[in-house]
């Protein structure tokens, strides 16, 4: 396992102690000259950054033009955005998306570029059949997908500015409680090609978390809390293995809290996108928005810390048999993506050399340490999505089934057995896990819904304070709710159509306990907006069943 980065700013420097170092030949990186520029993506806050940003605002200007869109070409900006999912309504952020390979996908194709185009139209229309669609959510691949996406882009990026090294910035939100919580200033610029309308709304006071009425746009900010990305790189495991060690995320659903994969696509990642809102909070529309880039760059710039600290190349893959959780290595081998590079064309790509990111040419001005500088509890066994999600071994205390929560919060109330003593001892049961069981996004809320336990009336609910308990992830939720089914990976370009939550009650409720804000007895259930939990709103969510379990 390497501990060091070894890896300092320039080409030549690389290719002594990175490229080399790994055994790789030069030939066929995207080789730069000697003693050229800075290989290392920067801070979007730092000078260097601003200057890479308005490369970017520039190139994103260019790639708008509606010229070079009707059809998309390679490098322009619908093109580069439906690789990642092709909406029916690219402009409504509740909108579906098509498969990939599926006949709608195939029809929407044709109407887009003809049935029989002639060239170039027709190089254009076969890359986006094979590539548009394609981003793996909830899903083993979610990393390594996502980078060769970043790398590619940044390509099509140096080619539309001229700018030969071009290097994506990044968006370092979580890397503090006040810094980088807003959006870049650009852009909330409306005259900028890098503001977006339709947007949601962030916090108005980034320290006091209980009104979230503020529009992103206009000075809004991120919630610390939900994009805390601690908790992701004190896990050695990429999948998720660690079982027995603590849920650093209790808003976390099955496998999700568990491995550094699944650990960093909850959050910071699909807190971001929520965060962010409007376009960006649903899978089909969220490329459209240029803050995408930055935001995934910080996600790879995570990772790439996260390699740092634990290796380039170890994952725990399965032995035996995979799982939709953790494949084997010949499984991950087996992985195919396409993308389109600088010059338009159409590559088709595997994950065995996306691992080190120093292989592809770039690093980041800085990395991420192990907060806790030791390595959590090495892995027992291997688990099963199934095992993770249903929750083996508990019981259920208290459920209500049928719940629909509005756009302006719901309260209900879980009775547990032991509900009229005073107070429950160790030796009753005690409530260990909250479960929002098929959950079914009806129409996404004007802002985020989060969960809290024991809210009294007339106390504003508070992100991050003494009755939170964790965010209701909607990212990766299908709106319009549709048929009651298990939910699935939310593979090529749409959401999912149901989910299950599960939240650790256990530390919240002792920590309740021990300040005199609970003493047991009846638990109360509120999902509501932050701020002054109001009127019933619009239907915003509707749960199978909400249950305690210990
Ligand atoms: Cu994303």
């Amino acid at each position: 396992m390497k501990k060091t980065v070894g890896l300092s700013g320039t080409r030549r420097d690389l290719l002594k102690s990175g490229a080399a170092a790994i055994g790789l030949a030069a030939v066929g990186l995207p080789v730069r000259e000697a003693g050229a520029a800075s290989i290392l993506r920067p801070d979007v806050e730092t000078a260097s950054g601003q200057a890479m940003l308005h490369i970017y605002e520039n190139a994103v200007r260019i790639m708008k033009d509606p010229k070079i869109n009707t059809p998309p070409q390679p490098h322009s900006w619908t093109f580069q955005a439906y690789i990642h999912a092709l909406p029916v309504d690219p402009k409504d952020p509740n909108s579906d998306g098509y498969t990939n390979g599926s006949p709608e996908f195939k029809q929407k194709i044709d109407q887009i570029y003809g049935v029989n185009p002639p060239e170039p139209v027709a190089s254009w229309k076969k890359a986006a059949l094979a590539c548009w669609s394609t981003c793996p959510h909830g899903s083993p691949y979610f990393l390594p997908w996502h980078r060769w996406y970043m790398y590619y882009f940044e390509q099509v990026i140096r080619r539309v500015s001229g700018q030969k090294d071009f290097l994506l910035p990044y968006w370092a939100y979580g890397s503090s409680p006040t810094k980088s919580l807003q959006l870049p200033k650009a852009f909330q610029d409306k005259a900028s090609p890098l503001y977006e309308t339709i947007r949601g709304k962030g916090f108005t006071n980034p320290l006091n978390l209980t009104s979230q009425t503020q529009p992103m746009n206009e000075n809004g900010y991120l919630g610390y809390p939900l994009v805390d990305y601690t908790g992701t790189l004190v896990t050695s495991q990429y999948y998720p293995a660690d079982t027995g060690a603590k849920l650093y995320f209790p808003p976390s659903s099955g496998w999700y809290q568990y491995g550094y994969t699944g650990r960093t696509e909850t959050q910071p990642h699909d807190n971001v996108h929520d965060g962010v809102g409007g376009l960006m909070g649903n899978v089909p529309t969220a490329a459209q928005d240029p803050i995408f880039y930055l935001h995934h760059c910080q996600i790879d710039h995570l990772w790439a810390s996260w390699q740092n600290i634990y290796g380039y190349d170890t994952i725990n893959f399965a032995t035996g048999t995979g799982t939709d959780a953790q494949p084997t290595q010949a499984q991950w081998n087996a992985q195919v993506a396409y993308f389109v590079d600088g010059a338009g064309r159409l590559v088709k790509v595997g994950y065995q050399k996306v691992l080190d990111y120093r292989a592809l040419g770039y690093g980041y001005d800085s990395y991420v340490p192990n907060p806790e500088g030791k390595p959590v509890a090495e892995a027992a066994a291997k688990v099963t999505l199934a095992a993770a999600s249903t929750a083996a071994g508990q019981t259920t205390l208290s459920a209500k089934p049928d719940v629909e929560v509005g756009s302006g919060g719901a309260t209900l109330t879980l009775t547990p057995p032991n509900a009229d003593a005073k107070a429950l001892t160790a030796t009753q049961a005690q409530p260990k896990t909250l479960h929002l069981k098929n959950l079914r996004l009806r129409k996404r809320p004007p802002a985020p819904l989060y969960v809290f336990l024991n809210l009294p009336a007339n106390t504003p609910a508070e992100v991050g304070g003494p009755y939170y308990l964790g965010p209701v992830s909607q990212f990766k939720l299908k709106s319009g709710g549709g048929a009651s089914h298990a939910g699935h990976s939310g593979h090529g370009g749409h959401g999912v159509e149901s989910a299950s939550f599960a939240y650790d009650v256990e530390t919240i409720l002792q920590q309740q306990r021990q300040k005199g804000l609970w003493s047991g007895g009846p638990v109360t259930v509120t999902i509501a907006p932050a701020g002054q939990v109001g009127g019933a709103g619009d239907p915003a969510l509707s749960i199978g069943s909400v249950e305690l379990s210990n």
